[in-house]
């Protein structure tokens, strides 16, 4: 017999584990300096990442540059309401998803609802203890993570989704372009991936697509970004990675996937791609590398796919 609560009792004691093992990243906008520092030593004595705001106007510009998961926000900010300032960026659809958390004194209900009015998801009412204040943020961070994961990640490989992999483009472009150094930009297309599906059918097809993500996902770094661009279409960004070395990298994870043997009943096939690298350095426009690298794939492609074009 399954005792119900203490199944309860474990798959919440399980999902604390999991959000305090997730860390956390934090903004918190408020104007009593002292209090802002005092939340923030506590978080990071959590492993929370966090940055303390105190002027409100520079919130939208603080925001793209620490990408928070989470936003924890006083109401009363000197001449400025937290109210005005979760509408705000509520308007942008950038943030539409980030949860913004009232910490305030108000605990009057009418008052927080009519807060709540411009967009913020809910209350935590000031004065909160130390311990309370990390577990709200860490279970609090640890769904908005999951859910960003489920709106940016493709369903079947688990990889970003082409409009998020497009804007990574842009954004390693605009980084290495100020950090001056190289990157590059890596755009895959299996080879013949209809005849695939016409001669081992649409699962077989789906089977090879989740095959090479993972051994994409492998064999690239950490830091590298990884997409699904489109059906059989993998857009890559490997930052700190010149052309020639992206070349002989993709070369390599060529000749493992080509080597792979995949089996349908008693029959085996193999499967080739075709790769084009472009220099991010090179543009000014994160499509414009991405276009490049279509043209290398193209190259290849007329050449007798099976192969890495730069
Ligand atoms: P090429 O070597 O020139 O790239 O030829 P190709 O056959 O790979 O290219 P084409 O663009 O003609 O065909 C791509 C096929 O990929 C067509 C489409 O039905 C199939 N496809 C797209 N998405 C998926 C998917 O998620 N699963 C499966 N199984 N097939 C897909
Ligand atoms: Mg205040
Ligand atoms: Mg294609
Ligand atoms: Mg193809
Ligand atoms: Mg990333």
């Amino acid at each position: 017999p399954v005792d119900l609560p203490e199944l309860v009792e474990r798959v919440e004691a399980l999902v604390q584990e999991q959000a305090a093992s997730a860390k956390g990243r934090v903004m918190i906008v408020d104007d009593d300096r002292e209090l802002a520092e005092h939340y923030c030593l506590v978080l990071e004595s959590a492993g929370i990442q966090v940055k303390a705001v105190s002027d409100p106007l520079s919130l939208l510009a603080e925001l793209y540059a620490f990408e928070p998961e989470l936003l924890l926000m006083d109401i009363e900010l000197g001449a400025h309401s937290g109210v005005t300032l979760a509408r705000m960026i509520r308007f942008q659809s950038r943030w539409l998803s980030l949860p913004i958390v009232y910490l305030s004194s108000e605990d009057d209900p009418e008052n927080q609802l009519k807060a709540l009015s411009g967009g913020a998801d809910e209350f935590l009412v000031k004065p909160i203890s130390d311990d309370y204040l990390i577990r709200a943020v860490q279970m609090r961070c640890h769904r908005a993570r999951q859910l960003s994961e489920l709106m940016n990640r493709d369903s079947l490989t688990r990889l970003l989704k082409h409009s998020v992999i497009k804007q990574e483009v842009e954004r390693e472009r605009q980084r290495c372009s100020r950090g001056d150094y190289v990157s590059s930009v890596v755009l895959l297309d299996i080879d013949h991936f209809k005849r695939v599906n016409d001669t081992w059918g649409h699962g077989q097809g789906d089977v090879v697509i989740r095959t090479l993500a993972n051994l994409l996902r492998n064999r690239l770094r950490e830091s590298d970004a990884l997409g699904r661009y489109g059906g059989e279409e993998f857009l890559l960004v490997l930052p700190h990675c010149e052309p020639k070395a992206a070349v002989r990298l993709m070369r390599g994870i060529l000749e493992s996937f080509s080597e792979l043997e995949f089996t349908v009943d008693e029959h085996t096939f193999r499967v080739t791609f075709s790769a084009g690298v472009a220099r991010i350095n090179e543009f000014s426009v994160g499509d414009q590398i991405i276009e490049a690298a279509d043209k290398a794939l193209y190259v290849q492609k007329r050449n007798g796919r099976n192969g890495v074009t730069l």
